[in-house]
Order: C-alpha cells, then structure tokens, then sequence
C-alpha cells in the first residue's frame, strides 16, 4: 500500500476529518479483532490499546514507579543532548515516528544552537487528531521550525512531502521503545525502510534492554494495577466500537518475561468458560484459554547494533543509563 502524500504538504495534517478518521479505524479494528479471534493462540495487535482511554492509562503507566524505560529514556536524551545534536547535524529535516510526545523531541530541538536547529519536523501518525494537535503547540514554542505532520502508518510503504530547498540531512527519530512491539523480522524490515528514507542522514531511535526478568516483571505487573488496566481496555474497547459483548471481569491480566525471545508477553486470559460475541460472531472461550495482546521485544546493546547493520545502517554512538536498562542508538543511513 501507498500513502498518498501530495508534494506540497503545508501545515495542515493531509486527512483531517475525524469522522472518516474513526469510521475506518473502527474498520480495521473490527477486521484484526475477528481474525486475531479465529487464530489459535487468539490475538490482538497491540496498536489497538490506544484509544483515548488506553492512551490515557499508558500515560499513567509511564508514571509508574516500576515502570522505568520512559523515565529512564528521557535522562538519557537530557544528559547526551548535545552528543546527538552533533550527530543530527545542522538544519536537519526530523522525522518522528509515531505520536510525538513533546518532551522527547523539545530535548533534542533545545540542545542546538538557533542557526543550526532542525529546519522541519515532521511527525508521522495515525492518528490526525493527536498530530494536529501537538503540531500546533510545537509550533508556538518554536515559531522558526516548520512542522509538516503526516497522517499515515509509518509501517507501511510510504513517501514523505518534498521540502521547498532542503539544506540539512533527513533524521528520524523513533523513541520509546516502540520498535519492542514488532517481531524482529518486522523491525528489521522496519529499519530497512527507514535507511531508505533517510538516505545520506540517520536515525535516533530507543531500545529497551535486556534484564534482570524481576525488573522487567514488575514494570508488567505493577502493584497499582494499571497495566493490567490497559490490557483489559482492549476489551472495554471491543465492546464500545464493535458492539461485543465481552466481560472485562471475566479476563485477567497476565504478563511474562519469555527469556527464550527476549520478550515481555501480554495476554489476557479467560478466569472460566465463557462464550463473547463480536459484530454477530459467538467466540467461546474455556477457561484459562488466552488472547496474546502485546509483545513487547528486548535487545542487547550488540543484538540491536547487528539488527540495524544488517537493515543497512552503520551503527554509531550508543548512550545508556548508569544501569544499563535502556539505550538510544544513533544509526548512519550511507547516501546511495
Ligand atoms: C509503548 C510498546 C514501548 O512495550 O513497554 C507498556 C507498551 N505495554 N506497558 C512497552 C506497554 C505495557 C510499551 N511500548
């Protein structure tokens, strides 16, 4: 699939109507949901936690005391800023993929100078309500930066609006770990694109790492119950747009580390016997029968590094914390 992205994209997202927007969110949710349902072990792609409310819970999650990798993250952005200010280079083209959580990329645009900062910013969503509006407040803290959101999935094929006179290199910028959710046959083909797309520039992207399982455990399953309140909203959700009939009570949260795949597994799972309906199809489901609803993948520092080589990047600088628990990468995308 191709997004269709005009030439001259100008400040407003390419599809604003929310209703559109929603109709063939719903869609697609309703088609993944069913066949995920079908499939044995059942699944959910973990894309389908954020609706406002699953946004809002993972909001609260970053908060967590368990939960480190967003806290964590943000200290290494602020304490190497000006290292990977030096690597983007001067009148840089950024690209964010995924929602843009403002703190990142306000780290990155305030360790440069104002005659070298980025020249562009574009953030890359599904979501054309989320965008709008974080461009809007991005551009009232940075008049001189032109931001040019795009709505498309950056996990699909797709080209970027020209720039008017491009001075600077095209970097990414892909924070927060998110790469975790996609298999590592998925991320690969993932970085591949992006050393396409950012050709003679590079990508800065975040990696959670590899650990103690005690750790990696008790950021899953926090005493506060709010992961296990974002797992289950995928149910609350269900039932609010596909008109199922599932019972949020009748599942618990269940997360694990499996050391094997170097993943975090969710999944809920069935507390008896039950049957749900979904758009008019009856799922029966025996009790402590599961639905995987997230993996969310770990790397070594090296495993990370020898991913991205081999989509085509050379692997430059990587920061850590004290404790070695997350890392920010900055992979070189050779010109052609
Ligand atoms: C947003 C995918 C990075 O995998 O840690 C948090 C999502 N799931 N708690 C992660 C998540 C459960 C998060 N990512």
């Amino acid at each position: 699939m191709r997004s269709y992205i005009p030439a001259q994209a100008d400040a407003a997202p390419l599809f604003d109507s929310t209703e559109l927007d929603s109709q063939s969110a719903r869609a697609a949710f309703a088609q993944d949901l069913l066949s995920g349902l079908k499939r044995t072990p059942r699944t959910v792609p973990a894309k389908y936690f954020y609706d406002a409310a699953g946004s809002a819970l993972f909001d609260q999650i970053c908060e967590l005391p368990e939960y480190y990798p967003t806290r964590t993250e943000l200290k290494i952005l602020a304490d190497f800023a000006p290292q990977m200010a030096a690597q983007i280079g001067p009148d840089a083209e950024l690209i964010e993929f995924g929602a843009g959580s403002l703190t990142k990329v306000r780290l990155l645009l305030d360790a440069f100078e104002t005659i070298n900062a980025p020249t562009c910013y574009l953030p890359i969503d599904i979501s054309g309500e989320h965008l709008e509006n974080a461009a809007q407040r991005l551009r009232t803290l940075y008049p001189r930066l032109n931001v040019k959101p795009v709505v498309a999935d950056y996990m699909q094929p797709m080209s970027l609006p020209a720039t008017e006179s491009p001075r600077g290199r095209r970097v990414g910028f892909f924070p927060g770990s998110t790469i975790g959710n996609m298999e590592p046959d998925e991320a690969l083909s993932f970085l591949h694109s992006a050393a396409e797309m950012l050709r003679g520039g590079g990508l800065l992207i975040g990696v959670d790492l590899v650990k103690d399982p005690a750790r990696l455990h008790a950021a899953y399953n926090d005493a506060q119950g709010v992961t296990a309140a974002f797992n289950l909203n995928m149910l609350r959700r269900a039932n609010l747009e596909l008109d199922a009939s599932f019972n949020p009570a009748g599942f618990n949260h269940y997360a694990y580390y499996n050391p094997i795949l170097q993943r975090i597994e969710m999944h809920l799972i069935s507390k008896r016997d039950q049957t749900v309906s979904v758009m008019g199809q009856r799922f029966s489901f025996r009790e402590g029968e599961t639905i995987h609803t997230e993996n969310s993948h770990k790397y070594t520092i090296d495993g990370f590094r020898n991913l991205a080589v081999q989509a085509g990047f050379r692997a430059g600088p990587t920061w850590t914390d004290a404790e070695n628990l997350f890392s920010v990468h900055w992979l070189h995308a050779p010109a052609a």
